[in-house]
């Protein structure tokens, strides 16, 4: 029987490697595709002394405000940014930016050239069982995305390497598809910058949603940006000067993707975790089947991700996956009523018992029980599988059954790697009786 027992795991490795993330070599470069890169699809040794795409903006800058040449009242800067892919088991992607878009924001303040060079793994595979960041209280949960400083660490698996600037790169939570810094969500005092609990004042952004930062003059998003994607051109308003973004900012970041209405790529996180826009593949408005980390299960085959949403945190509050309390941060105005889990997050969900009864005329019965909690780990090179009570039992008859209770984990997957599975167990009992 511990025959059988080795095949059953082989059989659940084997389905489990079938759902692994997309994050081939191949999988990156598409990924990398939907930045606006200035390279030529090469890493450049210095981004900042590599030659980007001019931006001319002809008012709004002075000569202290300009991150690049004034050349009489109009600025003139470039946009830097190489987002490669190289490597494989696991492919690595390097994102380096100078953290300048591809429009003139509407700045009060002085904007600098970054050097942005980080290196990590690209969409690495995990787990809703395993989540990275879990929070049942409130003041757990705020302590963990209401944070400007949750993001300073990647999960070390990811192998997070920064070879430009790192003052910065502690408040980063990924870069925008145009090159612009995501700063994690929160304001310096630790509150949703743009609905803040606790009294403090809203931020002023510009009609992009962007502004520089004081300490280190980074022009940079809290919240989705079109922007990012369909650049504007001259010079833009401010956001409480345009109407639909001061009345609530929330829902015109959404607005500006309403040319975009399908799964959109625009950003990474710092984790090596796809940002992608408000919609679903379906054209659906994300509004629900994230995680408090803003992360969400978006397909049949495990990927993770963070998605643009209108409640705070936005785009991303913590490197997930994160789990699904039912708590609320004490920091934001503007925050989800609850976090739940998305269908496919629910189909990878191991909260359930299986139970499988085969009777054949080989006489074997076979039944299995995968534990509450116990589950199979993925990882691109590696399957482990906790099979917690097997036991056999001996039967003579002629029939095949199967009974399944709660199966909500793969039931038909399991149960077909199952039958799998009992047949050849047959046909090795059978070879056996005819050899003996
Ligand atoms: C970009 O602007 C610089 C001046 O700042 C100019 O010398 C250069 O030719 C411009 N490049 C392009 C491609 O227009
Ligand atoms: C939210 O809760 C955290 C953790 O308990 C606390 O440190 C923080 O001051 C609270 N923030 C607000 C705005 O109440
Ligand atoms: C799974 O089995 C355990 C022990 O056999 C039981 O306590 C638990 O309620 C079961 N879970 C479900 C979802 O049926
Ligand atoms: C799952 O398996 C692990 C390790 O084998 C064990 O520590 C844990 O208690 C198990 N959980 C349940 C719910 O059986
Ligand atoms: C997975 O592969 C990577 C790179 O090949 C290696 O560093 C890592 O140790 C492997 N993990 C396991 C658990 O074998
Ligand atoms: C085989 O099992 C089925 C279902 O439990 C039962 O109805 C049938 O009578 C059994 N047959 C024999 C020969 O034991
Ligand atoms: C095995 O089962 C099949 C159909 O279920 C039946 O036709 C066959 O006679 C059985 N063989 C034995 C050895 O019981
Ligand atoms: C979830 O799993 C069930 C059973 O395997 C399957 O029928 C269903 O299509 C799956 N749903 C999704 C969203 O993958
Ligand atoms: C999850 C589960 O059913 N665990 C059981 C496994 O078997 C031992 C010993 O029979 C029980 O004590 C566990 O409850």
């Amino acid at each position: 029987m511990f025959t059988s027992i080795v095949i059953l795991l082989i059989l659940f490795g084997v389905q489990s490697i079938d759902c692994a993330a997309s994050n081939s070599l191949s999988d990156c470069n598409t990924v990398a595709a939907n930045f606006y890169s200035t390279c030529g699809g090469v890493a450049v040794s210095s981004i900042t002394s590599s030659t980007g795409t001019n931006v001319s903006c002809s008012s709004g800058f002075t000569s202290s405000t300009c991150p690049g040449t004034m050349y009489g009242s109009t600025c003139v800067f470039q946009h830097k940014l190489c987002v490669t892919c190289s490597g494989s088991s696991p492919v690595r992607i390097r994102v380096q930016s100078n953290g300048l878009p591809r429009f003139c924001p509407n700045v009060p303040a002085t904007v600098s050239e970054l050097n942005i060079d980080f290196t990590v793994n690209f969409n690495s595979d995990v787990d809703v069982n395993s989540p990275v960041q879990t929070a049942t209280s409130s003041s757990a949960l705020s302590s963990i995305v209401c944070n400007i400083n949750s993001q300073q660490t990647v999960p070390s698996a990811y192998n997070y390497v920064v070879s430009g600037s790192t003052q910065l790169m502690a408040v980063i939570a990924g870069i925008s598809c145009d090159g612009v810094s995501i700063l994690n969500v929160n304001s310096a005092n630790n509150v949703d910058p743009f609905f803040p609990a606790g009294g403090f004042s809203a931020e002023t952004v510009d009609s992009c949603m962007g502004h520089p930062n004081p300490s280190s003059n980074s022009y940079h998003y809290h919240i989705a940006s079109g922007c990012a994607l369909t650049p504007p051109s001259g010079t833009i308003a401010t956001c409480s000067s345009t109407s639909s973004c001061n009345s609530n900012i929330a829902s015109y970041s959404i607005s500006t993707f309403s040319s975009y209405r399908t799964k959109t790529v625009i950003g990474i996180a710092k984790d090596g975790h796809i940002i992608y826009g408000p919609y679903t593949t379906s054209g659906v408005q994300v509004t629900s089947g994230f995680d408090i980390c803003n992360g969400m299960f978006h397909d049949s085959i495990g990927n993770y991700g963070y998605f643009a949403t209108q409640t705070y945190p936005y785009i991303t509050g913590c490197f997930g996956p994160g789990n699904y309390p039912t708590a609320t941060v004490n920091c934001s105005t503007n925050a989800p009523s609850s976090y739940s889990k998305s269908i496919y997050a629910l189909n990878f969900t191991t909260s359930a018992n299986t139970t499988t009864t085969t009777t054949t005329n080989t006489t074997t019965i076979i039944t299995t029980t995968v534990a509450s909690g116990n589950t199979t780990t993925r990882a691109s090179n590696t399957t482990t599988t906790h099979v917690s009570n097997t036991t056999t039992t001996q039967a003579s008859n002629t029939t095949t059954t199967r009974a399944s209770s709660n199966a909500r984990s793969n039931s038909r997957k399991l149960s077909l790697d199952f039958m799998m599975c009992v047949f050849m167990i047959a046909m090795m009992l059978f070879c056996k009786r005819m050899i003996f």
